[in-house]
């Protein structure tokens, strides 16, 4: 391989790349030079164990050999051909997904591939309304659905919907003007830990046992008038915004969405294709979705793809019109041969359930820092997705109140989460997660024990800093 010149790199990409999260003068360039399972390879070979899985989504792990296999095979037929064409690669994901992945269930009707998570987002919200002919959607309070129109409109981290903040704390930040106008309701999060309804788990039930969140959720929508709302969408587990459900939360909006009659959108973007343990999050909870969102790991990010799963009675009814809408890279085959080869890895290895094991270790380890350090005031999570939320004293006080209202304008270098992440790396662990107070931790499916112990050492030398340095401080 050529020697790369890193300098020259560098100034090139200070030079001439609009940032993201940073102002351009706060910015530092993070070279890597390759990848490898669950690593990273900075140039000088400084090998970083990615426990933030990029943007959990490289389930099958980095430069995997059967999916970089594949796309050279497909390289050698194909260019590109578009959405209107027929080939083997994309009509055999298809079957994949409707057939091997989810096979033993009797909901899936049909797919649509699109190119990322927000695409598969925004024809889920489409189909939904065009399906139900209503205009309005429900999401909950830290939901995280992409950054496109309508995908933001859904998403409700304030700081997630691309605005602009300068760095100096007292600045307002600025919103993409006209973003946030669109026909949206917002129902809370089961964040049970800081409730928004002041609840306390355990005592929120009401005589039927129906959570109060799920029934805020369904006063709600009667409220609106069921026949104005097209759909709920939720993330199973919350991503971004890094919120794990009570057991009965998932089954109660189910059953709250059937009684009446408004479609459930399961965004599994972040969730699908064995991250949890499951297939998918829904799974674990015995419920059936209407609308499947998928991307990240349905490919595990070597070429960009999404998808939209609808059930049958939805796939029947699209079936009697002619739908225009195009997406130029729909069912690309290259990328329709990388998704093949990643749900073939998947299967053949039987990834799905060592995830579910791997997630056992996990929680255990987890669970083990949480006897350990004061800081740690919750421990949640299944699979390769675990969340560690961070606290100051066993009231569960958050060290940054504003906690998951944060946006851009707060200083990131006082974020808990921050602090933790630069300890971490000095010990070769990134480890995931964008709340000030939380850590959202993921890898591959198939990450080694002696990784995860790795990764447990790190957030243990990490949260003694913090200890030491935070709560003796506050
Ligand atoms: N739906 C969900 N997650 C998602 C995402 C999308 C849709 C972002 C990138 C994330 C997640 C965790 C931490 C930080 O980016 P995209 O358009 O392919 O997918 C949008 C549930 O989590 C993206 C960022």
């Amino acid at each position: 391989m050529t020697e790369i010149n890193w300098k020259q790199v560098e100034e090139w990409d200070k030079k001439y790349i609009l940032r993201t999260f940073s102002t351009q003068e706060e910015y530092q360039p993070i070279p890597i030079e390759s990848t490898d399972g669950d690593y990273l390879i900075m140039p000088d070979g400084t090998r970083l164990l990615d426990c933030f899985n990029q943007l959990y989504c490289v389930n099958a792990g980095q430069k995997n050999e059967k999916i970089n296999n594949a796309i050279k095979e497909a390289l050698d037929r194909y260019g590109f051909l578009q959405d209107a064409y027929t080939t083997d690669y994309k009509a055999r994901a298809a079957k994949l997904i409707i057939e091997d992945v989810l096979g033993n269930e009797s909901w899936p009707g049909k797919v649509r591939f699109v190119s990322t998570g927000s695409e598969a987002v925004e024809t889920a919200l489409m189909i939904a309304k065009l399906y139900k002919s209503r205009p309005l959607v429900v999401t909950r309070e830290y939901a995280y659905h992409g950054w496109t129109k309508g995908s933001s409109i859904v998403t409700r981290l304030k700081g997630s919907k691309s605005g602009v903040t300068e760095s100096v704390p007292s600045t307002r930040p600025q919103h993409v003007p006209g973003n946030d106008s669109g026909v949206v309701a917002v129902a809370p999060s089961p964040n049970c830990m800081r409730c928004s309804l002041g609840h306390k788990y355990g005592s929120c039930h009401d005589e039927n046992g129906e959570l109060a969140c799920v029934k805020y959720t369904r006063r709600m929508i009667e409220n609106q008038g069921p026949e104005q709302v097209a759909a709920v969408i939720t993330e199973v587990t919350q991503g971004a915004g890094s919120v794990h459900p009570p057991e009965e939360y998932i089954p109660q909006i189910r059953q709250m969405t059937k009684d009446l009659d408004v479609l459930w959108i399961a965004d599994e973007v972040l969730t699908g294709f064995g991250r949890t343990g499951e297939w998918f999050a829904y799974q674990h909870y015995g419920v059936e979705p209407d609308i499947v969102a998928m991307a990240k790991g349905i490919s595990s990010s070597a070429i960009p793809a999404g998808a939209v799963v609808v059930n049958k009675e939805i796939a029947e009814f699209m079936d009697q019109y002619r739908w225009e809408t195009v997406s130029t890279y729909s069912g690309h085959p290259i990328a329709m041969a990388a998704v093949c080869a990643n749900l073939d890895y998947i299967l053949e290895g039987n990834l799905v359930e060592k995830a579910k094991q791997v997630g056992d270790y996990f929680e255990q380890k987890l669970l083990g820092l949480k006897e350990k350090h004061c800081c740690i005031g919750k421990v949640a999570g299944y699979g390769v997705l675990w969340l560690v939320e961070l606290v100051k004293d066993d009231k569960m006080t958050p060290f940054v109140e504003i906690d998951r209202n944060f946006t851009h304008e707060a200083d990131p270098t006082t974020f808990p989460s921050n602090i933790v992440r630069a300890k971490a790396i000095e010990k070769g662990v990134l480890i995931g997660g964008v709340m000030p107070n939380t850590l959202r931790i993921g890898t591959s499916l198939n990450v080694t024990k002696e990784d995860i112990d790795k990764a447990v050492d790190a957030l243990d030398y990490a949260l003694t800093y913090l200890e030491s340095h935070l709560l003796q401080t506050s």
